[in-house]
């Protein structure tokens, strides 16, 4: 049977813009793998008809605590617009949000094009820098649960992120100690290791699914990693900063309120 994907992508696309959550669609309009995949190209198609642009892509559930937070055990990956970008230090408004929460990563900046499936030895190659960083999550499904393909047609819910200082040392991005602090206070904790065993492993997997989807990503491209640890709810006033042992910090304020789950 046949689905129509567009009006899908267009109800996750107003979910997103409104902030207002919907139920999961898999619950009631089943697709599959490739759908969701082509649900969120249509709703991405949206974002850039309105001027948004890409610059970059996501993975997610490249950690185990993230799959067992979720209850999803697959990678998945999305888009990141530019619209995306919020400033190191600065003050995030909630209130274009539904019920997002932070999580720790590793932003990598690409150098060269990436238009092939690359090993693990070669992706430091084509990579400029590594920054810790802050995704900011916030799932356009009611009370932030979602099937494996209801999460990819949200773009694995994208919302925004934050980048730290760039370093161009990868030596010891293997198993950095990752913090994550709510009010000063240490909410979580992991390492750069609970990413894949390795985060450039990220970076790998990015270029096989990009080869998958006959797609290369542009040079000065970034890449997250994927969160090491847990994500925590955003609520007004809060303060996050995340650190990474040897690659420095990044952090934001929270202003205003998030909708919650106002129908
Ligand atoms: C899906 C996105 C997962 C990550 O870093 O694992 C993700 C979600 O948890 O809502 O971004
Ligand atoms: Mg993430």
């Amino acid at each position: 049977m046949s689905l129509d994907l567009e009006p899908i992508a267009h109800a996750l696309d107003q979910a997103a813009r409104t902030a207002r959550p919907l139920p999961q669609f898999s619950q009631h309009t089943p697709f599959d793998l490739a759908q969701a995949y082509d649900i969120q190209r249509a709703s991405m198609a949206r974002r850039y008809a309105d001027g948004e642009r890409t610059i970059g892509l996501k993975l997610g559930f490249t950690s185990r605590a993230k799959m067992a937070q979720m209850g999803v055990a697959s990678l998945i990956w999305g888009w990141l617009t530019d619209a995306m970008l919020e400033e190191d230090g600065g003050t995030l408004g909630l209130d274009r949000y539904i019920h997002p929460r932070a999580e720790p990563e590793l932003c990598f900046l690409t150098r060269r094009v990436i238009d092939r499936p690359l090993t693990q030895l070669e992706a430091v190659d084509y990579l400029e820098a590594v920054a810790p960083a802050i995704e900011i999550i916030d799932s356009r499904y009611e009370a932030f649960r979602f099937s494996l393909e209801d999460v990819i047609a949200d773009n694995c819910s994208s919302a925004g992120l934050v980048v730290g200082p760039w370093s161009r040392d990868f030596s010891t991005l293997a198993n950095a100690g990752v913090l994550m602090r709510l009010d000063g206070a240490l909410v979580e904790a992991g390492s750069t290791a609970a990413i894949l065993g390795h985060p450039l492993r990220s970076v790998v997997q990015a270029s096989l699914l990009l080869a998958q989807a006959g797609i290369s990503l542009p040079a000065g491209s970034l890449i997250m990693a994927g969160a090491a640890t847990a994500a925590v709810a955003l609520s007004p006033g809060a303060h996050i900063q995340v650190e990474i042992a040897g690659y420095g910090e990044c952090a934001f304020s929270c202003s205003g309120h998030s909708r919650g789950e106002r129908p």
